[in-house]
């Protein structure tokens, strides 16, 4: 099983991510941690910190002369803008010097508190930010570098910005990715990319904020990762939980999943077709996404992850509660991204990776990646016999 933890506070000294459950022999260099990191900081429409924020990588622990150990991988990516919130945010028993009491609607702040018994929205914000998912991303470079093992590829395009969206645009492939990450909002169709462009201007002019969807595709995934035999075993239930937990995401679709259940039975499932020269079972539209029962079926995966506008607006007029006076307020004002769904759509890269990996771990299992693949190849290799023919029966 492929564990992880994340800790940090996004203004804090750094984050904190411990993966385990990795096979050992699997390579991986901090070059590549790194590169993943920074596809996670592209896009037009994210604030000024975006420029100045690096994302410092220390591999702490689970890799050795560019291999995994089998042993927990702990990495840490520390704040370069720490210097400047040091006192702010000190682990050190003090006050800090600013309490904010004007909650944010549609962000954790209100509940947060309530929750913890906290008077200042800061220790809420603090760990609610999406900062948190540089952590996760760094989690998912180890998850994709596993699962190109097996020959699974996971990418991903953003398909709407606020008003915009690609439409029936073609969907790209793997080898695509450097033009989509190319692109100012990851957008793989270039006049979506100018409409969602314009849409991001026009939102930053009046200071309010944007969201959008990001669809995630995975190539060459084994068929029957996940289960239909209980509900927690449901591939298509974990990677929507996986999916879900990031920062701002509202919504998870498979494949055409919005637009079937207004369709009739006869137009809303993908045929199958046994293709003699590959030997195997073939659908050639993607309705399901790539998932029945919660079992892969071995053809590409499509999910869409949905994103809410971000609850900080650059221009606040949201109104909300001062929770020290009880009297009516605006929220306060945060520095923020106009968007961040370009960003988002690496993040959920990276959590379906993660799911991916642990439901092939548990499927193929291995202490080292040998096994692991030779496990994978041997179930392939035997995957489409006829089982009774194959007993000799
Ligand atoms: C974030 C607000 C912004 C983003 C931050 C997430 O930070 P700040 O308020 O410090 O300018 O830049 O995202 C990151 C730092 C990151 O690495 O993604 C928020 O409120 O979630």
């Amino acid at each position: 099983m492929l564990r992880f933890l994340t800790a940090g506070e996004s203004h804090g000294k750094g984050l904190a991510v411990i993966v385990e459950g990795l096979p050992a022999g699997l390579e991986i260099t901090k070059e590549e941690i790194q590169a993943e990191l920074s596809r996670r900081r592209l896009g037009y429409g994210r604030g000024p910190r975006m420029r100045f924020e690096m994302d410092e990588l220390t591999l702490l622990g689970g890799i050795r002369h560019g291999r995994t150990l089998g042993s927990p991988v702990a990495i840490e990516i520390a704040n370069t803008e720490w210097p400047k919130w040091e006192i702010e945010m000190s682990p050190e028993p003090g006050k800090p010097e600013k309490v904010l009491t004007k909650p944010r609607p549609g962000h954790a702040e209100l509940v947060g508190m309530q929750k913890y018994g906290f008077d200042d929205a800061r220790d809420v914000l603090e760990r609610a930010s999406a900062r948190e998912t540089a952590a996760r991303v760094a989690a998912g470079s180890l998850a994709k570098a596993l699962l190109s093992k097996l020959g699974v590829s996971v990418i991903s395009h953003i398909v709407q910005i606020g008003a915009a969206s690609v439409g029936g645009a073609a969907r790209p492939e793997p080898a695509d990715l450097e033009v989509i990450d190319n692109s100012r909002v990851r957008c793989f169709s270039p006049e979506a990319e100018e409409a969602m462009v314009a849409e991001i201007k026009a939102a930053a002019k009046v200071g309010d904020s944007l969201g959008g969807a990001a669809e995630v595709l995975v190539f060459g995934t084994p068929v029957g990762l996940g289960s239909h035999v209980h509900w927690d075993r449901k591939l298509d239930g974990l990677l929507a939980q996986a999916v879900m937990s990031i920062q701002a995401v509202k919504a998870v679709s498979l494949g055409e999943g919005t637009v079937v259940s207004g369709l009739r039975g006869s137009e809303a499932h993908d045929a199958i077709r046994w293709d003699s020269e590959s030997k195997s079972y073939l659908r050639d539209t993607l309705r399901a996404g790539g998932i029945e029962g919660g079992m892969s079926t071995g053809g590409m995966i499509a999910l869409t992850a949905w994103m809410k506008p971000l609850a900080t607006l650059n221009r606040p007029v949201l109104m909300t509660v001062d929770v020290a006076t009880k009297e009516e307020a605006v929220s306060f004002k945060e520095r923020t991204d106009v968007t961040a769904v370009p960003a988002m759509g690496v993040v959920a890269e990276s959590m379906v990776a993660i799911t991916l990996a642990n439901e092939s771990l548990r499927k193929f299992g291995g202490d080292s990646v040998a096994e692991f693949t030779r496990n994978a190849q041997e179930y392939a290799l035997h995957l489409n016999e006829n089982p009774s023919a194959a007993k000799g029966i």
